[in-house]
Parts: structure tokens; sequence; C-alpha cells
């Protein structure tokens, strides 16, 4: 048999497995593993690497629209580019619908502008801000029928907010036609109240974003979305989860056995609220909700990791330019934190921040990093397993990753569409050298192939 590439002498990592074999890859797909395979038209040395399935990073943001004069710094072609240079073979964006609008309608926009320009696969979530009779009723049970499968809500924000019936109704609906939840936790109410009080007694910088939404205002929000899901009998899975209180509830939801699934992103293991207490607007460059918290905080995160209470690594990629009025210097913003643009990058740093501070620093093993940043994400969101594995009939997406290299991050390596990384100067040992999609090559050493224009796919779950 004569393959078109075999990757050779490798350490294979899967969720489950570690065992040293090579693979034969055809058509896009993995054909074969073992020793020997033979002939091929390419043959890629992996010897001293290992060999993992591509991330899947199930919560991005990419070309999302935003407050008025507000640009998001990565559309799909950048942010997909960063993507592989983490090595990441698929990531999941969100399209927005805005109120009023039909979701086929912002569906139909959000697919033109994703059309050709990606280095991975996707696949879109569906953000709900306007569950109407016609929403809830038709358009989104078609949807979710034609493999649309995830719907993002919030429990805050002026213009996305859902009302608790809304938010039971949307349940609802997801449980008749098998869809998923993603719930962003954080109650509007508190919110404006302290952030009112803040703002009268003249605590306006970017730093009080973290006081304006304190840990209480997430756990409050977690366990009425807990509860609501408990009443509507149905699933539910809690994005950007950032401390102990917000853990413990889903880990309770789950003892008591109800099917509550949670994640969290590097922000919340590396980042504090001190980063955002730094002169004039520096601060800005962290803001992001919910915001990063302190250090027992990020000790509960790790523990989530660890003991399978988080089921899913993401980055929430959510990336603003920092020296830009359009971005995180909007004029408003030095009025007061709450007109910062929420949200910070990360699509590129996603896995090597995992690797580094979970498997090289001894907090989780290689399989658990293969199962939080792919694997997970693929059985989870309805791709699996022709996404998330090495196995033979799986797409050949994969990333060969050398666990000694050591790279200081610093924002030039990453590729994307911003000015800055919040992690700029964080040393991490482990780093992906070679990203295949599909058994074709997309980035090799930092070196992006030209736009081969990934697929985007439908899900069933
Ligand atoms: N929620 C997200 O998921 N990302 C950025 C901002 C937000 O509120
Ligand atoms: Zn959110
Ligand atoms: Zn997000």
């Amino acid at each position: 048999m004569q393959f078109d590439t075999i990757i050779r002498g490798g350490t294979v990592v899967t969720a489950a497995d570690t065992f040293r074999a090579d693979i034969g890859i055809s058509n896009g797909r993995i054909s074969a593993l073992g020793d020997d395979l033979g002939a091929a038209d390419e043959i890629i040395d992996a010897t001293g690497l290992l060999v993992m399935p591509g991330g899947i990073d199930s919560h991005v943001h990419l070309d999302q629209a935003g407050a008025p004069g507000i640009v998001m710094a990565d559309g799909f072609e950048s942010g997909t580019r960063s993507a592989a240079i983490g090595g990441n073979t698929m990531v999941l964006p969100f399209c927005l619908q805005q109120k009023g609008q039909s979701l086929r309608e912002a569906l139909a926009a959000y697919q033109a502008k994703a059309d050709g320009k990606c280095y991975t696969d996707i696949a879109h979530h569906l953000i709900i801000t306007d569950p109407t009779p016609q929403v809830l009723g038709q358009e989104l049970p078609a949807l979710i029928a034609e493999g649309y499968t995830s719907v993002k809500i919030f429990m805050t924000y002026d213009d996305m907010k859902l009302a608790d019936r809304e938010i039971l109704e949307v349940l609802d609906v997801a449980r008749q036609h098998g869809a998923l939840v993603m719930v962003h936790a954080e109650g509007y109410d508190a919110i404006r109240f302290l952030t009112e009080r803040l703002e009268r007694d003249g605590k306006t910088a970017p730093f009080f974003h973290g006081p304006s939404r304190p840990i209480p205002v997430e756990r409050e929000a977690t366990h009425r979305a807990i509860s609501f899901a408990e009443i509507v009998d149905t699933e539910a899975m809690i994005v950007h989860v950032s401390n102990r209180a917000a853990m413990e509830e889903i880990r309770r939801a789950q003892q008591r056995g109800q099917k509550i699934y949670g994640e969290t992103c590097p922000q919340y293991l590396v980042l504090t609220e001190k980063d955002m207490d730094r002169a004039g607007m520096e601060g800005a460059k962290y803001v992001c909700s919910p915001p990063p918290r302190d250090s027992d905080s990020q000790a509960a995160c790790w523990e989530g990791l660890q003991q399978g209470v988080f089921e899913v690594f993401s980055s929430d990629h959510c990336p603003y330019r920092y020296e830009d009025e359009a971005g995180k210097l909007a004029p408003k913003g030095k009025q007061s934190f709450r007109y910062v643009p929420n949200g910070i990058p990360g699509i590129a740093t996603r896995m090597p921040i995992l690797f580094s501070e979970g498997v090289v620093k001894g907090r989780i093993d290689l399989n658990r990093f293969v199962a939080l940043t792919s694997t997970n994400h693929a059985k989870r969101y309805g791709l699996y397993p022709q996404k998330g594995t090495i196995a033979v009939g799986s797409d050949a997406d994969l990333v060969l990753w050398d666990a000694g290299r050591e790279v200081t991050i610093t924002h030039s390596l990453l590729q994307d569409g911003c000015d800055y990384t919040p992690y700029e100067g964080l040393a991490v040992t482990g780093w992906p050298v070679r990203t295949m999609l599909r058994g074709e090559t997309v980035m090799t050493d930092g070196q992006i192939a030209p736009v081969k224009g990934g697929r985007e796919m439908l899900r069933a779950r």
C-alpha cells in the first residue's frame, strides 16, 4: 500500500494511550497505525516529537460585532492562522444573533465572512439574544436538525442578557431537539448595581472591572443556570469558569447526577486581578469576563481540570487591539471600565500554556492534556471520532509537539491580528512545531502554508 504521507518515529498520544507508532495518511484521513508502514509520497520524521490530535478550541470569537465603533482584531483568516500556529486544527466561533435579527440571516452573514479563508476547520455555535416565538418554535429546531447543535446564552450585558423565563425556554428547546446550551453565568443586576456604585465613587479605572463582577456574581448566576437546567431536566455547559465557588457549584451538580459540564481558560490559570492594576490604561489589556481572580481561584481551576469537573479547556479568544480607538483604548473606556471592550486574545497560546503549566509541572498527564485540548471538545460538540483522536478512519488533524522546546511567549510569534498578548514574557516549555489539517501541513516551525480553506463542519449530537 502506498500512502500519501507517513509520519515516522513519533510518540503518539491520545486521550487514552501513549505509544510508539508510525501514522499512514491517505486522502486526508488516518489509514494505518503501526511499524514499517512502507512507502509514501511524503515521509515526515517525527523522531523525538509527540504526535497528538490537533487542538480543538471550542470557544473563540472571530469577527463578532460589538458596540458601535469597536472592531474585533481577528477575522477568520488571522484568527485561524494564529490557531494553527498554536497547534489547533479546528475552532468553534460564535455566530451572534442581533436583537430583531433572524438566526438564519445571522448565520448566512457570518458564513460569508468565513468563506474560503480558514487555516483550520470550523463549526459555529449560535448566540441567541432574541428568543422570539419564531426563533424558538421554528428557526432553532430547524437549525439544530441541520447540525447547529450548540447555542450560547448570556445572563448579563445590556444587549444580550436573557430573562430567567427566556433561559428556561431556550433550555427546553435544546432539550427537545438535542442541542447543548452554553451559559455565560454572571448576574446582570448585581453587575449594574456594583458598576454604578463604583462609578459614583470615582472608581473608573480598568482595575475596577474586577470589583464590578466579584466571585459571588458568578457563583449566583452559575447556581441559577444549573437550577434552571435541573428544572427543565436538561444538560448545560458553564463556560469560562474563573473561581472555586463556581467550580464547586458545578461539582455539586455533577455529584447529584446532573449533566452539567464545565470549561475554564488560560487566563484563569496564569493571570490575576493584579494584572488589571497597572498604570494608565495598561490594565485594559487584561479586561475580560469573568475577570481573572486570585491565587486560590487559580488553584481551584487546576483542581477542576485535574478532577474532571472541567472537561474542556478553551481560549475564549476575544481579541481587541490595545493601541486602537476601535479596541482597548476606545475613548469611552477612559471614562469608565464598563466601556473597555471585554475580552483578551489567546488562540495560539492556549495549548502551550496548558502543556507547560500542566504537563511539564506535573499537574496533569499527557493524556488528560489531549482530552482537555481536543478529544473532549470533539465529543461534547458532536465531532468525534472524525475529530479529536488518532485512530484509523479519523481525519488526519495532527500536531507535532516538541515537549522540550523552551519559548518565551512574545506577540510576534503568534501571527494574530492583535497588537499584544496578555502572556508577553511568559516562559513555557513545549511548543507545536507542525500542524496538519486533513493530512496537509498548514504550519511548520512557525511558517504558515498558503490558506487552503478549512471546511465548515456540521454536527450530530
Ligand atoms: N464572554 C465571552 O465568552 N467572551 C468574551 C466576553 C464575554 O463576556
Ligand atoms: Zn461569555
Ligand atoms: Zn467567549
